[in-house]
């Protein structure tokens, strides 16, 4: 079988620590889509890990790692990773795979995203600058190079040929970053793309799922990041639901099982896009301190809120979510009251569904409120353990979502995680 992992808000909600965690049931670890703008952080043996294109089950050293074909790559960023994670997982190329048909990002790919969300101006997506959406532009627009094209002999030739059409697109923009200047590290890191294993990645997992193994499908960014059901045009370019799995990796919807999905007790979101519960006061600064919200890639300041629960039921019912995970549990222990967000308030009406622009209606999230616990949980090692105050948020949450929590996490290390069922 296939599970899957996914974040159900704006990102970073924890999911490199729970893939570290559960890659121990897991045979295979395997990334459907994003690319260098996903910051996956775990904590190995005291050393902090920032993962971004490579799975998070490289620190489990009986796990295969596959960097599936929805995912676009940049060999420069894929290149330096390898190097920093090899240093502490010295096997770490034997149990690494990347399908033929991932997508790359070119140079130019970087200078188009930059250029594009200069002129943007006020309107800037936020993007993290890595050529995410240039690359799947290349890739729906079919022009696109993939992995596999690097084994070919006319590499060089078809890399010129996009590149000019790039050219011809960025001659439109006033500043454009010195884009040649990352050109030799490229043809660079091309060479060591070469030298990894190289899958046809669709039968590769056929043929292990056939024989009993089972994988887990990581998502990157978040599911209100979605390309066709996020907070559009407030979004990253790929399909970050479960959908997304079937289409990122060539597997059939018949292979897939649980869905876990990942929420914080709060909520953040970097970049920029509506964001209901978003608080601008005290409230949110103290938030972002205690959470130490800050990008895992790019060092942005994480702007914060309480959680969301009608953006939360969204996500939960577009992914068929099973089991939920509330992390960093912790960063709550010294709010009181806490709140959480049961419905929006649109023009005067309150509703519990998503609306289809959150851009253009001005909403005011109705909360529901909690007494806080007060309490450091990080200490805890039982969920029983738990205040009942704690207890209580949890239930009213699971209660509202229609899905039961099966972990929480109480902690950065990886042994702060309470199993609850
Ligand atoms: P992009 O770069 O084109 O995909 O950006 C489009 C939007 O998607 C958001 N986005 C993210 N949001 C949260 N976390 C992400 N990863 C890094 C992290 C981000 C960082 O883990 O912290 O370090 O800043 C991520 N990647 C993309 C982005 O903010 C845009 O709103
Ligand atoms: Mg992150």
């Amino acid at each position: 079988m296939i599970d899957v992992l996914l974040g159900l808000q704006w990102g970073d909600e924890g999911k490199g620590k729970i893939v570290d965690f559960l890659a121990a049931q897991y045979d295979i670890i395997a990334r459907f889509q994003g690319g260098p703008n996903a910051g996956h952080t775990l904590y190995v043996n005291g050393n902090k890990v920032v993962l971004h294109t490579i799975p998070s089950g490289v620190f489990q050293t009986h796990c295969l790692n596959l960097i599936g074909n929805g995912v676009v790559i940049d060999p420069v960023t894929l290149q330096k990773e390898i190097t920093t994670i090899k240093a502490l997982q010295p096997d770490l190329l034997e149990r690494l795979f990347v399908s033929h048909r991932a997508h790359l990002i070119l140079p130019t790919h970087r200078a188009l995203d930059a250029a594009s969300e200069a002129a943007k101006g006020k309107e800037k997506i936020g993007s993290t600058l890595k050529g995410i959406g240039p690359a799947y532009m290349d890739k729906t627009g079919r022009n696109g190079l993939r992995v596999g094209d690097v084994l070919s002999k006319d590499f060089e030739k078809r890399y010129n040929a996009l590149k000019e059409k790039h050219l011809q697109m960025l001659g439109q923009y006033e500043n454009v970053v010195n884009w040649q200047e990352w050109e030799p590290a490229f043809f660079e890191a091309i060479e060591h793309l070469r030298s990894l294993t190289i899958v046809n990645a669709e039968y590769w997992l056929e043929n292990h799922l056939k024989g009993g193994k089972k994988v887990l499908a990581e998502g990157a960014q978040g599911s209100m990041l979605d390309i066709d059901f996020g907070t559009y045009p407030f979004v990253t370019s790929s399909n970050t639901i479960a959908g997304g799995v079937c289409s990122g990796l060539g597997v059939a919807p018949s292979w897939i099982g649980e869905v876990y999905g990942i929420t914080k007790a709060y909520c953040t979101r970097v970049g920029g896009g509506p964001f209901p519960t978003e608080l601008l006061d005290e409230t949110g600064e103290e938030l972002r301190k205690a959470g130490h919200e800050f990008g895992a890639t790019t060092g942005r300041p994480r702007r914060c809120g309480w959680i969301d629960l009608v953006a939360l039921r969204y996500t939960v019912m577009l992914s068929g979510v099973t089991k939920l995970i509330m992390t960093k549990a912790d960063v709550l222990d010294q709010f009181n009251p806490i709140r959480a967000a049961v419905a929006y308030k649109i023009d005067g009406v309150e509703t519990k569904e998503l609306p289809y622009d959150l851009c253009s209606v001005e909403v005011e999230p109705v909360y529901d409120t909690f007494a806080g616990w007060e309490t450091p949980v990080s200490t805890c090692t039982t969920y029983d353990e738990l205040p009942q105050t704690f207890k209580d948020y949890c239930h009213f949450v699971e209660q509202y979502i229609g899905t039961k929590i099966s972990h929480v996490s109480n902690g950065t290390g990886r042994e702060q995680l309470l199993i609850i069922s």
